[in-house]
């Protein structure tokens, strides 16, 4: 392959598809991962994560030469900076990564290239690692492009998402602005927003932040309602039949590696501020812990009225509806709680869009659902609409499978 023009640094869930994105369109991208098999999978046009179209893109992309990946960063014109930004103790956040990733290409790094972080990052990042990149660099001060643009792509469609959605893009300054604006012209057909670096952190934040709260919203409402006796699906129904309310679906808790994850980035920086923010997260938090006691007050009743152990299906581990991804699943944490404070009862632990997994042994649902006694569903897989609504188990739906 000849020089690459774009240098993807993180290919998972979302360095990977933008990579494929933009070879498809002809440029040639060189990706890096530290993880040596992630590379090999890809060299060999293969994926490591689920996520639709991605195969077909990446294999199309390898195969026609305008994707290769290894593991240290090579020259171009263009670097995109796609790594995780983890919390560490306290739930700060931790950029070592985009720093780290930063640092690698440092070397390489020439007058009029174009230097952009995609990663999720607390407020400053992108200052913070211009400060860096001219400390280390600074025959270079003033003559590099730099700029933020958040990612903001749904798990499961991906690669429509990345094309058609609109995008948030913040410079340094206005030329490092225009010149982003510029590169993503040539791969995405949402609009481009320009903005400085600072906003687009936080619009990125925001977004997930106003999620969470959103949720939170309707999470507390499930609580009211379960000592109300009222039933939340219906009350949520018709409650967004007013035409300026439109509250969201509660669940068993929030999971995914982002709207779990964001609103902290905000807290840690500004805790007096962030009331509501935090009181979100706290909200959805205990949610999940909720329904672990829920399904243990439900195990008593049983034993109670049956003078028995139950059998109790666990329904689903992901962290929402129909992907096979259990990152940060607070159904995960709820199976997991649940069965450190199991006694002799049987337990089959479902989650159809799963083969194996390494700690849980897993039952078909609907086996699942016909041997036990209790039924707890976590998420609203589309698989689980098959088995009964009516039946004499005692179903506990924090779901709203059965709404
Ligand atoms: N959830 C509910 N009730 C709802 C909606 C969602 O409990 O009404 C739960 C889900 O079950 C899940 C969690 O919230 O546990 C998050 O799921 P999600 O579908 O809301 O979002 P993610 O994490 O898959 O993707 C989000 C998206 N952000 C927004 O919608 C504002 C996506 O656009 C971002 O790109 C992504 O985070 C990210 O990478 O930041």
């Amino acid at each position: 392959m000849r020089q690459p023009e774009v240098v993807m640094i993180g290919l998972g869930y979302i360095g990977l598809p933008t990579a494929a994105l933009i070879a498809s369109n002809g440029v040639y991208v060189h990706g890096v991962d530290i993880n040596q098999s992630v590379v090999d999978t890809i060299n060999q046009g293969k994926i490591h994560i689920v996520e639709p179209a991605l195969d077909v893109a990446v294999a199309g992309a390898v195969k026609d030469g305008f994707l290769k990946a290894s593991t240290t960063a090579v020259e171009a014109n263009n670097y995109l900076i796609v790594v995780p930004t983890p919390f560490k103790d306290k739930n700060e956040p931790d950029i070592s990564f985009v720093e780290a990733a930063t640092r690698g290409i440092l070397p390489l790094l020439k007058e009029g290239d174009l230097y952009i972080i995609e990663s999720t990052s607390p407020i400053g990042t992108t200052e913070k690692m211009m400060d860096l990149i001219y400390t280390e660099r600074p025959e270079l001060k003033g003559k590099l492009h730099i700029a933020y643009c958040p990612e903001r792509v749904l798990p499961g469609n991906v690669m429509h998402e990345l094309v058609y959605n609109d995008r948030v893009i913040g410079g340094v300054d206005d030329k490092s602005t225009e010149k982003a604006l510029a590169f993503y012209k040539a791969h995405v057909k949402g609009e481009l927003h320009a903005t400085n670096a600072r906003t687009a952190e936080m619009c990125k934040l925001v977004e997930n932040s106003s999620r969470d709260v959103q949720i939170a919203f309707a999470n507390e409402l499930s609580l009211i309602c379960a000592k109300a006796d009222i039933n939340v699906w219906e009350l949520i129904n018709l409650a967004n039949k007013h035409p300026r309310v439109n509250i969201l679906q509660p669940g068993c808790g929030v999971g995914g590696h982002c709207i779990a994850v964001d609103p902290y980035f905000i807290v840690a920086d500004f805790p007096m501020e962030s009331q509501i923010i935090g009181k979100a997260r706290e909200i959805n938090n205990y949610k999940s812990f909720w329904c672990a006691e829920q399904v243990k007050n439900a195990k008593l009743q049983f034993r109670l009225d049956h003078g028995k152990l139950p059998k109790i299906a666990i329904m689903g581990l992901a962290f929402k509806p129909n992907i096979d991804d259990l990152r940060e699943s607070p159904a995960k944490y709820i199976a997991q709680k649940v069965l450190q404070d199991a006694n002799d009862e049987e337990y089959y632990i479902v989650e159809p869009n799963i083969n194996e997994h390494k700690v849980f042994k897993l039952t078909d649902y609907k086996d699942a659902f016909e041997k036990a006694d209790i039924v707890v569903y976590l998420v609203n897989h589309n698989e689980f609409q098959e088995l009964p609504k009516d039946s004499d188990k005692m179903i506990l739906d924090f779901a709203g499978v059965n709404k």
